[in-house]
């Protein structure tokens, strides 16, 4: 049979450090707080753990805004105290993953320092400086040299007074882009990744890298992009996906990975991403990425892709989707797996329910992800059923793209603070970045000291201690899942085949390989449903996972499924 990368089996834990533990009583997340919890992963059972950015960082994107790629932020440590963090985990066989954010630096990065000082400057062209649009006054709006938006809100350009030119930022004013076009930018770059693979980390999660190539005209012209909605024309369209992406990440991988590829991981996140554009990334053939994450799941409860604009799920949408992604990457390449990260709300609040059905939701919709084909990730709380956070008052919420983003809208007069404050409570990135509650102490044991950001007040009855003395918890059944994908070769690489797509409650698929066959039945509603259970051909089967006690058992005629009851058949 075919040879699968080490990947195939393996389960992905994402810490978002800022948010995990501390252990100074500063209120902010470090690494002598994470060597506290290491026991939790090597409990719960991944193999990689990603760190979200640790380096040196005026935070102004909470670390995704970068001023020393080679040291680590003084408010998480010490570039010693990561490497015991390294060791640490590697000692109980768990690999290390790096975010390599290198579409932009900080603006307090010595390059753009440099490259800001004078026209002349030697890094000048390391990012985008252009001339102010004609016709307008220099610096005031309308003169930016395109019309597009930043991610952020706002234009995606900045006027530089002293040498009077506009440099781009596809995100926060802070963040500027590096223009990839210059190869002394990209051997940089290339040099710090060879720098942290020689320190012993195991591969790197590359921030927004189909952003890398923007679309110049042969002159080095930038021009407009569509106005899709709002002020500003979509900085998407003029940038993701770019002429020499796939150049550019085949360079690197020439450069940097060459040689010593094989137990590395190396995942692209990329916002637009279609899954044609993922066959080409991730076609081993062509050496660039292992796998992608997409964006596609993500946007289907929102409006027209509007973070903040909610519209209920619709079941079919979600296995349309996530089944086009499992067939497009069938024959070549590969899935990553995802609900939560740090952007992303959470997933029980989202998809499931977190209230009455906390529990059967969150390991329910942790069954239909993990039994896909593909590597599955976890997002920090994730593994403890954690929910959005619940704020209701503006002065709660700290992140960036939140806080710009009421003061457009207050701006322009769009909406009033109750449609804001709701917006927010659906879409905002902090209802993921509320820290781990560990315990039900003050502050969840996160820490002694105030909170960068509060602590869902939940804490009292969703934390890990009382998790881990409950074997009925979300917890013990993401261990259970976890140790299902290392043991299970249909769990890793079985082809897979959609069961009922039309149906708005019900998520049922197979797995199947070498004579062997896995098939998942969901109930992904609040509500006791019954289907033919004929149509799933699992009499005689044995049980192999599910969320409740007693599950059905080889059912031939009705199948009755509870509120969120899920599980696993195996027919051989
Ligand atoms: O809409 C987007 C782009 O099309 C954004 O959602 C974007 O994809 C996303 O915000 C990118 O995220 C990553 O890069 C950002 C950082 O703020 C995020 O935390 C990070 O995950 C800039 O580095």
């Amino acid at each position: 049979s075919a040879e699968y990368a080490w990947w195939t089996s393996a389960v992905v834990y994402q810490i978002y450090p800022r948010s995990f533990q501390d252990s100074d009583g500063d209120g902010i997340g470090d690494l002598r707080g994470i060597l506290r919890r290491v026991d939790h992963l090597d409990e719960l059972g991944v193999d990689v753990v990603w760190f979200s950015p640790l380096y040196r960082s005026p935070q102004d994107d909470n670390g995704y805004d970068i001023s020393d790629y080679q040291d680590v932020d003084p408010l998480f440590g010490t570039l010693d105290d990561l490497d015991e963090v390294i060791g640490a985990l590697h000692e109980r066989g768990i690999k290390v993953v790096m975010d390599l954010v290198v579409n932009h630096t900080s603006d307090e990065h010595p390059w753009f320092i440099e490259s800001r000082s004078t026209r002349d400057s030697p890094k000048r062209d390391w990012y985008w400086w252009r001339d102010p649009r004609d016709g307008f006054e220099p610096g005031t709006r309308g003169s930016e040299p395109t019309n597009w938006g930043s991610f952020f809100s706002g234009p995606a350009w900045e006027w530089d007074e002293q040498t009077g030119q506009h440099y781009l930022h596809l995100f926060s004013r802070k963040q500027p882009d590096l223009n990839w076009e210059n190869p002394e930018v990209r051997e940089a770059v290339y040099a710090m990744m060879r720098w942290w693979l020689d320190r012993g980390v195991d591969g790197f999660r590359m921030d927004v890298i189909n952003l890398i190539s923007k679309d110049v005209g042969p002159d080095g012209a930038l021009s407009d992009a569509p106005v899709a909605s709002g002020l500003y024309g979509d900085a998407t369209a003029a940038s993701a996906n770019g002429p020499r992406l796939h150049e550019f990440l085949q360079e690197m991988h020439r450069e940097v990975f060459a040689g010593r590829r094989e137990s590395l991981l190396l995942v692209g996140e990329t916002p637009g991403a279609t899954v044609e554009d993922a066959q080409l990334f991730t076609d081993p053939a062509r050496a660039e990425l292992d796998m992608v994450f997409t964006f596609e799941h993500m946007g289907l409860d929102t409006v027209d892709g509007d973070r903040f604009q909610h519209r209920p799920l619709d079941l079919r949408d979600l296995k349309a989707t996530l089944t086009r992604w499992q067939a497009g990457l069938a024959e070549t390449g590969w899935n990553s797996l995802y609900w939560d990260n740090h952007d992303q709300p959470r997933v029980v609040s989202r998809f499931g329910d977190d209230g009455e059905h906390r529990v059967a939701s969150a390991t329910a919709l942790a069954t239909v992800l993990h039994l896909h084909r593909g590597t599955p990730y976890i997002y920090q709380g994730e593994e403890l059923g954690m929910t959005d956070a619940g704020f209701t008052s503006f002065d709660q919420y700290r992140d960036i793209e939140s806080l710009r983003y009421v003061e457009e809208k207050r701006a322009i007069g769009e909406f009033d603070d109750e449609q804001l404050l709701r917006a927010l409570a659906f879409g905002s990135r902090d209802n993921a970045r509320t820290p781990v509650q560990w315990d039900a102490s003050a502050h969840a044991g996160f820490t002694t000291g105030e909170p960068w950001i509060q602590v869902n007040p939940n804490h009292d009855r969703i934390n890990a201690e009382d998790a881990r003395a409950d074997p009925a918890s979300v917890f013990h059944y993401y261990r259970r899942l976890i140790a299902l994908r290392h043991d299970d070769p249909v769990v890793q690489t079985g082809a897979f085949t959609l069961v009922w797509p039309e149906d708005t409650e019900v998520y049922a698929f197979h797995r199947a390989q070498d004579g062997i066959r896995l098939t998942l039945v969901a109930n992904c509603s609040s509500d006791t449903v019954e289907r033919d259970a004929a149509e799933l051909r699992v009499e005689g089967a044995s049980v192999v996972i599910a969320n409740h006690d007693d599950p059905p058992q080889a059912p031939s005629g009705r199948l009755r499924l509870r509120p969120w009851e899920c599980v696993v058949y195996r027919v051989e």
